[in-house]
């Protein structure tokens, strides 16, 4: 239920439009209604680095609450035409959500079946795409003969399932432009050349903000996410390597995967936190649920979390209910030697392996959402994956979050630094 609203004087569109927007302008807006709740929720920043909004500032002008939710919530229309937020009134956090005008105009009576059909093709178009590149190179290989596998960059930028800050959205060609950028040489630490185009193609990005911008919900954004997967998976010898993007995107991607290969697989998973909520702010999609539906979809048999140190109760009573191997930090010393001579895959269809970047300590990776200092050095994660033995069928770098980076893009050097030696361990 939406029970207020206020005239903005600028349009604010899909998610690609927000840094455009100053603080100045959104705390200008004119109000039409006096506050009738102060919000004790500390100021929490909205959106992205270079636009810091204090929450309090917005909520000391809405106005009304909905006393039949329980915990009471606040819930805000700011008549964007897209934005609606959601508080929770105890300061435990704030939820939002951005509806574009197409849904409005859905809303104002224009026929849900023209709205789906044209949705539909825009679907249609941007899976076309990602079809033809993909099958395209791999007729090239094909044609040059010799290759097992070969690991295919595909970028999903999508940011809107953190709870937090949503720059991993912009994450994929600031991770492409730093394998390419020229400052280091194209062999991996092992002596692969990611010149040789059998060991490294790129199918390009989903347009995940364009799709969104038509409307589409997140039921149907994770299936066209699988999709994109699956239509990388279908042309022999390409193998899915894909740059979040958010964590929410693996979910969509293992389940491509084990379904396409038609069973589970083993995933190992590098991170600072387990995302293994049930439901995170009421998001069965965020980015700290994906390894609850991945478990409970039956998509890996064995799940292996590394570089753990910031865990809740419930994500260690998720994790014994998963049956997860939960690899602490503060154990690390004693795991090390485990974790540097893992074998994983045999009996099921392979090896997956989720990096999220801020499984790496802060000192090493600054530039993501979630700061957690304790973690791992870029040496433990190398060892780990360069002493992994199993097929590695497809992976992730996600949660890179360029509008966090050092000005030099430090991080995205180390981001791509991951996608290149996860590309030497794909590619035969
Ligand atoms: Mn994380």
């Amino acid at each position: 239920m939406v029970v207020g609203s206020i005239e903005i004087p600028f349009s604010i569109g899909c998610l690609a439009d927000i840094p455009k927007v100053s603080s100045i302008e959104l705390l200008q807006i004119p109000l039409p209604s006096s506050p009738r709740f102060f919000l004790s929720t500390t100021p929490k920043t909205l959106f992205s680095s270079s636009l810091h909004v204090p929450i309090r500032s917005l909520f000391t002008n809405v106005v009304e609450d909905i006393d039949d939710i329980s915990p009471p919530r606040l819930v805000v229309d700011l008549n964007l035409e897209t934005m609606i937020l959601l508080v929770d009134l105890d300061g435990r956090g704030a939820r939002y959500w951005w509806i574009h005008h197409v849904r409005r105009l859905s809303a104002a009576k224009v026929s849900a079946d023209a709205l789906e059909r044209g949705q539909s093709r825009v679907i249609d178009a941007s899976l076309t795409l990602i079809r033809e590149r993909a099958k395209l190179k791999a007729e090239l290989l094909r044609a040059l003969g010799g290759v097992k596998a070969s690991a295919c960059l595909l970028g999903v930028p999508l940011g809107h399932n953190s709870s937090f800050l949503q720059g991993p959205a912009f994450a994929p060609p600031r991770i492409r432009e730093a394998i390419w950028c020229g400052s280091t040489n194209s062999s991996t630490e092992e002596g692969k050349e990611l010149n040789d185009p059998r060991v490294l193609t790129d199918v390009g990005d989903v347009p995940i903000q364009e799709i969104r911008d038509c409307g589409v919900e997140d039921d149907r954004l994770m299936n066209v996410v699988s999709e994109s997967v699956k239509t990388v998976m279908e042309e022999d010898p390409l193998r899915p390597l894909v740059l979040g993007g958010d964590h929410s995107i693996s979910y969509p991607v293992v389940r491509a995967v084990s379904e396409k290969l038609g069973g589970p697989v083993d995933i190992l998973h590098l991170d600072a936190h387990p995302d293994i909520y049930d439901a995170f702010e009421g998001n069965i999609y965020s980015h700290a649920s994906s390894f609850a539906r991945i478990m409970e979809g039956g998509y890996a048999r064995r799940l292996l979390q590394v570089g753990i140190r910031s865990i809740t109760k419930e994500g260690r009573e998720q994790g014994k209910r998963f049956g997860v191997e939960q690899y602490e930090m503060r154990t690390f010393s004693k795991d090390r030697e485990k974790l540097e001579s893992l074998k994983l895959g045999e009996g099921v269809k392979g090896v997956y392996i989720s990096v999220d970047v801020d499984c790496l300590d802060p000192a090493f990776a600054p530039g993501v959402s979630h700061i957690e200092p304790g973690g791992l050095s870029f040496r433990d994660v190398l060892n780990i994956l360069h002493n992994l033995q199993g097929d590695v069928v497809a992976g992730d770098v996600v949660e890179f979050n360029p509008q966090r980076d050092t000005v030099d893009g430090m991080t995205a050097m180390v981001a791509a630094k991951l996608v290149r030696e996860l590309t030497a361990k794909i590619s035969k």
